[in-house]
């Protein structure tokens, strides 16, 4: 077995117990109260999921394993040359809490590299497409078409306990999550590289590889290891989150769970939002023609956009109210690679009129930006101007925390999801009698 899943396996041995303890001691423990405007309104607030792996906090933003993501950033090991630490190392963390050695990070980039090779009907499904279908509902036709190698699927047929149902677990998201970069960039460069495929190179890590088969050469490597780890995990509530737990819960393996998720994040309230940003801001800057993006126009512009009834992209968010650390830290990618690229200057100009105009509309309970108010720009300025693939890169990255979100689901026994509904004259009945 793996050092992973060995240290993995000893982590979950140790925690079992913790979670039997609190459903056999304390299940009547009370968490929280559900009222009519969270039934009615998406359910914001309502604790009703467990998970370790991440929290959100409305004003500190996220923490990956306890850790904030400077801290991440700081502590994960990096290979020589690189400024980021690689997506392998840091799927160790996110399984096990543990910031791994060198050592280890490089077994699980060994251990990747072995499981990375995408079959060939993959790639069939994704050429009889067609060309116009858009890049994210060809990234879930990808992932669902692979569903036939679910070893988990197989094990729980041939009558697997159900304690044990997290090794193939394990087993199916390694497999899974491995293939992602070449999924993303056969798709990419299919649909807007005229179909000029860049084979993987065996000697790479997940980011390099995936730059490599992008067709973009260093630092987009360290781009690409950046964006996938601070898109990973925003706790369990958000959509795509949500959806891979929900859909896994009912013991549907990690092909359908993830390609569930990622139908989710396609929307344009959620992960599309980083595709929105962009066309607004190219928009934009068309009708702006040689005038200046003063303060004034943008201020207009964002008016604009919410009088015709839609909403800022890259604005707002469900739980946070203060910017987004992961904008933040993107944020500062920029300010030190890319200071005077207009492009930033415009979404840096955003930054500063927009809070304005949505606390002076009066609706957003926060009026700060979230990630993807500032993905859009790294990618663009390194040659990615296709935003319709941006939402791609954001599945690349969520993958990593669902998937460690399901091994851990299947490790604990969590069970299948069915919260209660209730018909509206219920909830009028109970609202006459209060
Ligand atoms: N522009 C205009 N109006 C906004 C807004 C924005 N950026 N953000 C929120 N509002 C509006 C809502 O549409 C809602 O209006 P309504 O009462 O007429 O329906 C009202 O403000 C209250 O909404 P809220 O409680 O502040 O937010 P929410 O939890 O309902 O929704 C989110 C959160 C992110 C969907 C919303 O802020 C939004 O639509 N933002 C723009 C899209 C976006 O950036 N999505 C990406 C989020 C991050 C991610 O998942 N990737």
């Amino acid at each position: 077995m793996s050092t992973l899943k060995t240290v993995l396996q000893r982590k979950i041995d140790e925690h079992r117990p913790r979670t039997m303890k609190l459903l056999k001691e304390h299940s009547d423990v009370k968490i929280g109260d559900v009222t009519i405007g969270q039934a009615i309104g998406g359910a914001r607030g309502v604790r009703c999921l467990v998970t370790d792996i991440s929290y959100l906090d409305p004003m500190e933003g996220i923490r990956f394993r306890g850790m904030t993501i400077p801290e991440v950033f700081e502590a994960m090991p990096k290979a020589p040359g690189c400024e980021y630490p690689s997506v392998e190392s840091f799927w160790h963390f996110m399984l096990t809490g543990d910031v791994p050695t060198m050592a280890e990070a490089e077994e699980v980039i060994e251990d990747f590299k072995g499981r990375a090779k995408v079959p060939q009907y993959v790639f069939d499904v994704l050429r009889a497409m067609p060309k116009d279908s858009h890049p994210m509902a060809m990234f879930s036709a990808a992932i669902t078409s692979m569903q036939r190698q679910s070893i988990f699927a197989h094990e729980y047929r041939e009558g697997l306990g159900k304690m044990d149902l997290w090794g193939p677990t394990y087993e199916d998201a390694c497999n899974l999550l491995a293939k992602l970069p070449t999924i993303g960039a056969f798709i990419y460069r299919l649909l807007f590289k005229n179909g000029d495929i860049i084979e993987p190179d065996p000697d790479l890590d997940f980011g390099g590889n995936f730059a490599h088969m992008m067709g973009i050469d260093r630092p987009y490597d360290d781009v690409a290891r950046m964006y996938f780890i601070l898109h990973s995990d925003h706790e369990s509530g958000n959509v795509s989150a949500h959806t891979v737990h929900l859909v896994a819960s009912a013991l549907s393996d990690c092909y359908y769970a993830l390609s569930a998720g990622i139908n989710g994040l396609a929307g344009p309230l959620h992960g599309l939002a980083n595709e929105n940003v962009l066309r607004w801001t190219q928009d934009f800057m068309k009708k702006l023609g040689d005038k200046e993006p003063t303060h004034e126009v943008i201020h207009e512009a964002l008016w604009a956009t919410l009088k015709s009834g839609q909403v800022v992209p890259g604005y707002g968010h469900a739980v946070l109210r203060k910017t987004d650390p992961r904008y933040m830290s993107q944020r500062e990618f920029c300010l030190k690679v890319l200071p005077d690229y207009p492009l930033f200057k415009v979404i840096n100009a955003i930054y500063e009129v927009a809070p304005d105009v949505l606390m002076e509309h009066g609706k957003a309970k926060n009026p700060w930006p979230n990630v993807d108010a500032q993905s859009g720009v790294i990618q663009w300025y390194y040659g990615v101007t296709e935003y319709s693939f941006y939402t791609v890169l954001f599945g690349i990255g969520r993958a990593i925390g669902t998937l460690a979100n399901v091994t851990w689901d299947r490790a604990l026994g969590y069970p299948l999801e069915r919260p209660k509904s209730l018909t509206t004259a219920m909830l009028e009945e109970m609202a006459a009698k209060r």
